[in-house]
């Protein structure tokens, strides 16, 4: 869908890139341009009540418990609600599935229906919600494979290398919208005086290898000794190997993943005898960044197979994650595999 766009071009929308992509797509309708527009309105409408959510009391949990066994922000419900009332109606998608949501969302009868299937985490990096700390919006984008009236569950369960689109929205200190159609990943930054997203980070290529490695280590006891060795490994110095790396965790994986898409390194949430099958989930978390990584020169694995060859089975099932540099991540699969 690429095509050898004249990337200097500053002032450019995300609308008007989409449109230049399109031009060169033999097929295309429109239909992607009108989802990415929704797509973008729903992430300045989560972006504007981030900013102000200390101020608008949308802080905090609403007492219920979700899908996941989380306890629901207030933020998550609104981002949730957001994201479906602007998709809903447009006419380009025929199916949805949202981290909050049991079941795969339906689009009402009384709306037209499209040939895209939209899967998202509408609102990524819950536990950093309410400190202020950089938090997103990730999305993935596949095509109806289901023919008949109603479109299924089958239709959300396609494996990673299927997908047509993913991105994510990121609310930190500035906005940012970064996506890919599989060959190149263009970044935008809101500029809220226009209220659009200009292109700031075009062609994005993650670094060979890093300096940086970002897990969890307060859930170092709950490692196999393999992944506890190779995290050790990463910490011991070696001159070499320019070893230490250095370790950075925010905790949310879109902030700890945009990090490493422009800094190089790597990223993981490994399998743990808690989370055997790890935390994050594969649909609209894991498939969705590892599409990314890899469309920029990176590599995802979930440590026996590239996250983008799992075949989904469940809408929230789970997988570990190693993301990042191509070396970085050969480099713990040589260790964890
Ligand atoms: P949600 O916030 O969407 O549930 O996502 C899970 C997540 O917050 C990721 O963003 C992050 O990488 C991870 O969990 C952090 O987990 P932990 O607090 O166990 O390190």
């Amino acid at each position: 869908m690429d095509s050898s766009l004249p990337l200097n071009m500053h002032g450019w929308t995300l609308e008007r890139h989409i449109l230049e992509e399109q031009r060169t797509h033999p097929d295309a309708t429109g239909e992607f341009t009108r989802l990415f527009q929704q797509l973008a309105l729903a992430g300045k409408i989560i972006g504007s009540r981030v900013n102000q959510a200390g101020l608008a009391g949308v802080l905090g949990v609403t007492g219920e418990v979700n899908v996941q066994g989380e306890r629901v922000q207030k933020l998550d419900v609104f981002a949730n609600q957001a994201l479906i009332h602007a998709l809903e109606a447009g006419g380009q998608v025929c199916l949805m599935a949202s981290e909050e949501v049991d079941d795969p969302i339906p689009i009402p009868t009384d709306f037209p229906r499209g040939r895209y299937v939209l899967m998202f985490d509408p609102l990524d990096g819950s536990s950093n919600i309410d400190v202020n700390v950089s938090i997103g919006t990730i999305f993935s984008v596949h095509r109806r494979i289901s023919t008949g009236d109603e479109p299924k569950l089958s239709d959300c369960l396609q494996p990673g290398f299927k997908q047509v689109a993913a991105g994510y929205i990121i609310y930190g200190s500035s906005t940012m919208f970064v996506y890919t159609t599989g060959k190149r990943v263009h970044g935008f930054t809101l500029d809220p005086s226009v209220g659009e997203f200009f292109l700031s980070h075009p062609d994005i290529k993650i670094p060979e290898r890093g300096a940086i490695y970002s897990v969890n280590e307060g859930n170092e006891s709950k490692w196999d000794a393999k992944v506890r060795d190779w995290v050790r490994w990463l910490k011991t110095p070696d001159e070499a190997i320019d070893h230490p790396y250095s370790g950075r965790y925010v905790g949310t994986l879109v902030a700890d993943f945009h990090r490493t898409l422009l800094k190089g390194g790597i990223f993981a949430y490994p399998a743990d005898n808690k989370n055997p099958d790890g935390k994050l989930r594969l649909l609209y978390e894991a498939s969705p960044m590892a599409f990314i990584a890899h469309a920029a020169g990176g590599d995802a694995t979930t440590g026996k197979q590239r996250v983008l060859d799992v075949m989904p089975t469940e809408l929230h099932q789970r997988v570990p994650l190693y993301i990042g540099s191509k070396l970085d991540v050969a480099d713990a699969l040589k260790r964890i595999g």
